[in-house]
């Protein structure tokens, strides 16, 4: 009897274990778009929100789950949301870009996505794919393992998204229409921030600060998103290491670090030891800018990591500021990307491409157009611009890539995406002639069979002022095989390729004035856009769209059209 009794209060407590570990997930989710206010660095300006919330609602889902949004728009501008890392196996109706995916929701409409999850777990986020509105609109998407299994590493205490942005004083539309306008560089922001705060080292931000109350000798599991517009952030905790576990939605073999470096469209789950004395301490962020010539936000975003003081009694000095790397530390900020491996274990096998079947290189340059009288004001009086291989990407008008490949209407992109630079020259140079600086416009698409193994070479160029580009592909993760500096050899550089353990991820950074190369299957068909995730060169047309064909069985061909599609 006695212990029949306390099996099942056993029981009980199990299940009720069970329940506080297996996070509520609900599989709809509305989201009203709507302008809210708010006020940071001692001004109050209205901005662009999910809910009203900035950041906004955290989206949860278990490994392999759907989920439906539904999302209003009820603010004054054109919108579309994009679930960044989420890979809609062969529906890329709901992928949520403008132009390419669909037309935009526009102000008074609705439109009921579809968020199909796949291999990805971990943390991935979602945001805006419209113009600048990503600036305010953007939130976590936690995925947990699936029902039942558990994560490779030990179970944390709490886990808690910290997402990185970008703060502008004045109306962040009005800084995306002017640069357009004049075709100058955009204002740089006024702060950084972490979960919408930009903490105590800007003017009127201390009490609003974003502080984490942590347990001595715990876990924690920090979920970092950078959400920034145009700063790859350093990042670190004074006095504490942060141990990598996962990139991107994928897991990576643990590695401890003091600081780590995170390019926007980049999360990264980290566990964080709170193994220190009681007291407060600093996490901080700032930019990492390796260009001499490109103004940037020098700002240091702060929260505070605060242990719970069972003594109550007041902490006696402020907290410390960590180290950080210096701004231009390209190696400091390298030597983190080139130390994540994935984890390629017996219960996250890896599957690395070794037998490639299509080879594509392609530069990604910042470039210039004339303009009439020298009147913009890019340099020397010209527009600023962007490509890959020395095509500028324009958006079409009518109606979007996807439904134009779909219903065949001719005329609104053409394939032919070049698989190679139209012209080899010294890429990295430190003075090229000025006459490389034009590029062509275009809405050039490559196209690709299903079923294709592809290796794809960035190649970064010092074309009007070199920089490292984030380059971000939806609808699938990649392989980072291989980076350097300088340019590409094909003969030499793939012999050190890392085919064993190289990490999967949606956004891989390309260093200033170097390479990088990614290998993939091309498994999922659609229309998936790739882009430089720095705001400005997305603008400025550092795109391209690569569509990837049905194959031949009918679990290779596209999910057919939902019933309503936001019209243009
Ligand atoms: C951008 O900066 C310039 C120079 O400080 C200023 O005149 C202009 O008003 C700013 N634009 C916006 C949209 O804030
Ligand atoms: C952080 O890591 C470094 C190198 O792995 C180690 O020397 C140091 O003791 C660690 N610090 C803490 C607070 O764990
Ligand atoms: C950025 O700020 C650091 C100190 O925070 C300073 O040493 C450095 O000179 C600044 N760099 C630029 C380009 O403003
Ligand atoms: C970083 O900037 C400082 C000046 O702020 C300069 O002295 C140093 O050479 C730069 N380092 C690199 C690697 O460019
Ligand atoms: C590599 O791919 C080619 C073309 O698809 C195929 O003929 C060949 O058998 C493959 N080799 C291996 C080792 O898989
Ligand atoms: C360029 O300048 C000339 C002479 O000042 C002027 O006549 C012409 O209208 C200008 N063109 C444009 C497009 O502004
Ligand atoms: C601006 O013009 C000068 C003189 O012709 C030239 O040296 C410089 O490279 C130009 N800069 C850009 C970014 O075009
Ligand atoms: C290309 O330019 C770089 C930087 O100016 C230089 O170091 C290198 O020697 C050049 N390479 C060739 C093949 O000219
Ligand atoms: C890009 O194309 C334009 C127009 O054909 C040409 O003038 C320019 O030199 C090209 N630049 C490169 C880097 O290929
Ligand atoms: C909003 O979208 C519609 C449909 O594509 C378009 O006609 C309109 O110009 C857009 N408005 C703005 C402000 O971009
Ligand atoms: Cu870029």
């Amino acid at each position: 009897m006695l212990s029949g009794k306390r099996n099942s209060a056993l029981q009980i407590l199990s299940l009720l274990l069970l329940f506080l570990h297996c996070p509520a997930s609900s599989h709809n989710y509305h989201f009203v778009v709507k302008e809210a206010t708010y006020t940071r660095l001692c001004s109050t300006k209205e901005i662009l929100t999910v809910n009203g919330k900035f950041p906004g609602p955290v989206l949860q889902a278990h490994k392999g789950d759907t989920i439906y949004v539904n999302v209003h728009n009820n603010g004054r501008y054109n919108i579309t949301i994009h679930w960044h890392g989420v890979k809609q196996p062969r529906y890329p109706w709901s992928d949520g870009t403008e132009y390419i995916t669909q037309c935009p929701i526009q102000p008074g409409h609705k439109f009921k996505q579809n968020i199909i999850f796949s291999e990805e777990e971990g943390t991935i986020w979602w945001h805006a794919h419209s113009d600048w509105s990503r600036a305010t609109v953007y939130g976590a998407i936690i995925v947990y393992p699936k029902r039942g299994a558990s994560y490779p590493f030990p179970q944390p205490h709490e886990e808690v998204p910290i997402i990185l942005g970008q703060w502008w004083k004045s109306d962040v539309m009005e800084v995306f229409e002017e640069f357009v306008r004049t075709g100058g560089d955009p204002n740089v922001s006024d702060a950084h921030t972490i979960n919408g705060q930009p903490g105590d080292l800007y003017p009127c931000s201390k009490s609003e600060t974003f502080k984490l109350f942590v347990d001595e000798n715990k876990a924690y599991l920090l979920r970092i998103i950078n959400a920034a517009m145009n700063s790859i952030l350093f990042f670190s905790i004074a006095n504490h290491n942060l141990t990598v576990v996962g990139a991107d939605g994928s897991y990576t073999k643990p590695v401890t670090r003091d600081y780590i470096t995170i390019s926007p469209g980049q999360t990264l789950d980290a566990l964080l030891l709170t193994n220190q004395q009681v007291g407060q301490y600093y996490m901080a962020a700032r930019a990492y800018s390796s260009s001499p010539t490109i103004a940037f936000d020098n700002t240091t975003t702060t929260a505070i990591v605060q242990y719970n003081n069972r003594n109550s009694t007041p902490f006696s000095s402020p907290p410390i500021l960590p180290y950080l790397p210096y701004y231009n530390d390209t190696n400091a900020a390298f030597n983190f990307f080139d130390s994540l491996r994935s984890l390629a274990n017996e219960d996250h096998p890896i599957d690395v491409p070794k037998n490639i079947t299509t080879r594509l290189i392609s530069t990604v340059s910042v470039n210039t157009f004339p303009c009439p009288n020298n009147s913009c004001e890019g340099p020397n009086g010209t527009r600023l611009a962007a490509s890959m291989n020395n095509i500028s990407f324009v958006d079409p008008t009518t109606i979007d890539i996807l439904e134009a490949y779909y219903y065949h209407i001719n005329g609104v992109f053409r394939e032919g995406f070049p698989d190679f630079p139209p012209l080899v020259y010294n890429f990295t140079s430190e003075d090229l002639p000025l006459i490389l600086q034009t590029p062509k416009r275009g809405t050039k698409v490559k196209v690709f069979d299903y079923g294709s193994i592809v290796e794809c070479v960035f190649q970064g160029t010092s074309l009007v002022a070199g920089i490292d580009h984030p380059m971000h592909l939806h609808g699938f993760s990649f392989y980072i095989v291989g980076t350097g500096f300088g340019n590409f050899d094909q003969d030499k550089n793939p012999l050190n390729y890392n085919l064993v353990d190289p990490p999967h991820r949606n956004t891989v950074t390309v260093p200033i004035n170097g390479w990088t190369t990614i290998r993939f299957k091309v498994k999922n068909p659609g229309v998936w856009f790739l882009h430089c995730h720095l705001e400005r060169h997305l603008t400025w047309g550092m795109n391209t769209v690569f569509i990837v064909k049905n194959g031949k069985h009918n679990k290779e061909k596209l999910l057919p059209a939902p019933q309503e599609m936001p019209p243009c």
